[in-house]
């Protein structure tokens, strides 16, 4: 047994066997009341589900296995400069809850490129869609393509004893996640350059061989990708994504249906589309005030048109974050230091003023503050990514990671189908 499957499967017969021991002693204890809010407020808040990779606070943001994102990029292994985390290191943390030595993140790489061959009928699955496919869908197609490849399919088909699910779902999460950024560099290049493919370096990091055959070779573009791919992961749970991936693998689809499922919901505008949509308001906004620098009074006027004909400000609020995200913060970081005076930038941070104080004398919206989207794009244009409808692949490639690690756990748990309740306006009349 490999080394990390070897770890993964210790830690989790013991947390298995201590949540048993749990649920038999506490399993009728109460945490929380239902209110009729949030049962008609797309279940806000509802605790009813376990997510160990990580979890989120309102006002800290993000922590993963409990290290914040300035925590992570301080201790987990990083790219050959030394400067950035690698993903590799997270998905370890992730799933064992141990940061990995430099040798353990060396070992999650070379898996990976020895995992990576994509079948060659999911590049025909993608060559048969049109071009102008939206990317997005171009990925959750190529994804749910590569489940003819499942371990896990082929061994339940066999007769696999429920203690063993865990075992397949590893083989199938390192397959998929080595297999990603092959298939997302091939949408991007037959979408935007013409099918002019550029073959994998598997002497790269997993990172930086998605920058490479992105057909973006400059260190600090593979150290944005570092970056950008470790943030974007995962935020514990509820999150569309992440629930629908939960949701679909409980009925024992495989990891490949399940991250397909996940991805047609961060397809949203909602949730990951919004990544596009705040680029395409910004440079609409540009377009329209004929200027690339706006000042912050242009900028309050047209937030104000765009609140004023019953749109959101893409990038701006979030269903359970209070402050400014950690995610942003932590792109603003790079911003200041690989790119200050860009621009695009500059509008963001202006943006960044001024959008807040607007949303809130709105007196509803609960976070005024902008999340991780408001501020990705900025960072892709400048290293030459323009191609908006592109960046929602980018935060997928990056969210399997945590859904994928989080689908073994609930896979080595035993977790159950999920099945919550629901119920009719009649239903809730009769209760009042
Ligand atoms: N602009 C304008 N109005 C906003 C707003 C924004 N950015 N954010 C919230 N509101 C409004 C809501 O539309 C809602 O209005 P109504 O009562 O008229 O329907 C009201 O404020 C209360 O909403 P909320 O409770 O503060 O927010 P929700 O938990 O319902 O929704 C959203 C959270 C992220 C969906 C919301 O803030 C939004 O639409 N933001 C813009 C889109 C966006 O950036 N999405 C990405 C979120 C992060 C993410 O998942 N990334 O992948």
């Amino acid at each position: 047994m490999d080394p990390l499957k070897q770890k993964f499967s210790e830690k989790a017969t013991a947390l298995r066997s201590e949540i048993k021991a749990m649920l038999k002693e506490h399993g009728d204890k109460r945490f929380d009341e239902v209110t009729l809010k949030q049962i008609y407020g797309g279940a806000r808040g509802i605790k009813s589900m376990v997510w160990e990779t990580s979890q989120l606070d309102a006002l800290e943001g993000i922590r993963f296995r409990g290290y914040s994102i300035p925590q992570l990029r301080e201790q987990l292994p990083k790219g050959p400069d030394g400067k950035e985390p690698r993903p590799e290191g997270l998905f370890w943390l992730m799933l064992v809850g141990e940061v990995p030595t430099d040798e353990e993140v060396q070992w999650v790489t070379e898996q990976w490129a020895s995992r990576s061959e994509v079948p060659e009928h999911t590049f025909k699955a993608l060559d048969a869609l049109p071009v102008d496919t939206h990317p997005m869908t171009q990925f959750t197609v190529a994804i749910a393509s590569m489940q003819s490849e499942s371990e896990f399919a082929r061994r339940y088909d066999e007769g696999i004893s429920k203690n063993d699910y865990w075992d397949p779902t590893y083989e199938d999460t390192m397959n998929l996640v080595a297999r990603l950024p092959r298939v997302a560099a091939y949408i991007y290049r037959r979408t935007f350059h013409n099918g002019d493919h550029i073959a994998p370096d598997k002497s790269l990091d997993w990172s930086g061989n998605f920058a490479h055959m992105l057909g973006k070779d400059s260190a600090d573009f593979q150290n944005l990708m570092r970056l950008y791919l470790t943030i974007h992961a995962d935020h514990e749970g509820g999150n569309a994504s992440a629930h629908t991936t939960h949701l679909v693998g409980s009925t024992l689809s495989d990891a490949y249906l399940s991250l397909s499922a996940g991805m047609n919901a961060l397809a949203g505008p909602l949730h990951g589309l919004a990544n596009q949509e705040v680029i395409k308001w910004i440079f609409n906004m540009l377009e329209s005030l004929g200027t690339q620098r706006p000042t912050k009074e242009q900028i309050a006027k047209y937030v104000e048109d765009t609140l004023a004909s019953g749109q959101v400000i893409p990038g701006y609020g979030h269903a359970v974050l209070r402050k400014p995200d950690p995610r942003f913060m932590a792109q603003k970081r790079f911003a200041e230091e690989y790119i200050k005076g860009d621009d695009v930038v500059e509008v963001v941070w202006k943006i960044f003023d001024v959008v807040p104080p607007i949303l809130q004398s709105l007196g509803k919206v609960k976070n005024p503050w902008p999340n991780v989207d408001a501020h990705s794009g900025a960072l892709l244009v400048h290293y030459g990514l323009k191609e908006y409808s592109y960046y929602t692949v980018l935060f997928g490639v990056s969210r399997a990671l945590g859904v994928l690690a989080a689908l073994c756990w609930s896979r080595a748990l035993g977790f159950p189908l999920e099945r919550p309740k629901s119920v009719t306006t009649e239903w809730v009349k009769a209760q009042l």
